[in-house]
């Protein structure tokens, strides 16, 4: 498959290259982490990285806006992103040819090419792996390391979850060789607004300690708007309360408008069959999924206990 996408990027003069919408330091390193190998690789080429613009991660890089007349004669790749519905800018059929590079199950395997290597950490990666199969035709700068290095960082949780492996380990060091500032970088990926900082501390005195070690918490909209904090920012909380002795498995609830988020995490218990339940999805561990009612709420709360009492 590798073989296959590599001729694919040779065969194209343009490639535009997308990732998941709410966008982290993964979906943003492996895009634009990729996009910089080829334009590095393959200087005649033109090389676009698009999607909606996330202001906390900027300091990645810039998102590219492109006309539509750009796509005609156009490979487009997706990176880290398992479904068609999450794919961030809509364009991305209109390119000549179509390839995924995820790491997450391949519920949905769209495009004409589908790379999926659930064994990874993160799309960034594979997407090291990818340059090191082609190292001798490939070329990696320092800010291809920077952003690669950055969405691994991202999705192992700086290399805490089971997801890392010791390929992720080997890999990794291949980007440190490069004098990026890494401590700038973790500064970034880590340094957390005043509004965020305070809200964290409602919900760490908040959540609810439920039996089998399930927990909960529920952030309704007025509570985020006094605390000046947005939706979308709050689910980069989900983690605060996860160093609770005897957690085991905890939904974040949050009201967005009409619908409630639910943010799914776990250090065990397998919850994204959960939030299939529900329309969502994700990883066995860290899932999310998007209801309607305090109804649908507390049944989920309901089930998520059930599911932490059958896991000893
Ligand atoms: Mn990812």
């Amino acid at each position: 498959m590798k073989e296959a996408i590599l001729a694919a990027i040779k065969a194209y003069d343009t490639i535009i290259l997308h990732r998941h919408v709410r966008p982290d330091p993964d979906a943003y390193g492996s895009q634009m982490g990729l996009a910089t190998i080829i334009q590095a690789s393959f200087p005649e080429k033109q090389v676009f990285s698009v999607g909606n613009d996330e202001a906390s991660l900027r300091f990645l890089g810039k998102v590219d806006e492109i006309a539509d007349e750009l796509y005609q004669d156009a490979l487009v790749i997706v990176c880290d992103t398992a479904n068609t519905a999450r794919i961030s800018d809509r364009r991305y059929t209109a390119g000549k040819m179509l390839i995924k590079i995820d790491h997450h199950p391949n519920d949905e395997p769209y495009g004409d090419l589908v790379w999926v290597d659930t064994s990874a950490s993160s799309c960034s990666e594979m997407i090291v792996s990818f340059y090191e199969t082609f190292q001798e035709e490939l070329t990696l700068h320092e800010e291809a390391a920077r952003l690669l290095y950055a969405g691994i960082v991202g999705d192992t949780g700086r290399f805490m979850y089971p997801s890392t492996t010791s390929e992720t380990f080997r890999l990794t060091a291949k980007l440190v060789h490069f004098p990026f500032d890494r401590p700038a970088l973790y500064r970034h990926l880590y340094e957390q607004s005043l509004p965020m900082t305070r809200l964290a501390g409602y919900i760490l005195e908040h959540f609810q300690m439920e039996e089998g070690g399930a927990a909960t918490v529920f952030l309704p909209e007025e509570l985020l708007t006094r605390f000046e904090v947005d939706p979308r920012e709050a689910s980069g909380l989900v983690n605060v309360i996860d160093s609770a002795v005897g957690l085991k498995a905890w939904i974040m609830f949050i009201q967005e408008g009409d619908v409630i988020r639910a943010r799914l995490r776990s250090k065990g218990p397998v919850i994204n069959e959960l939030a299939k339940e529900y329309g969502g999805g994700g990883h066995p561990l860290a899932s999310g999924a998007t209801i309607h009612t305090l109804e649908e709420m507390a049944e989920m709360k309901r089930k998520l206990i059930a599911i932490c009492l059958e896991t000893v």
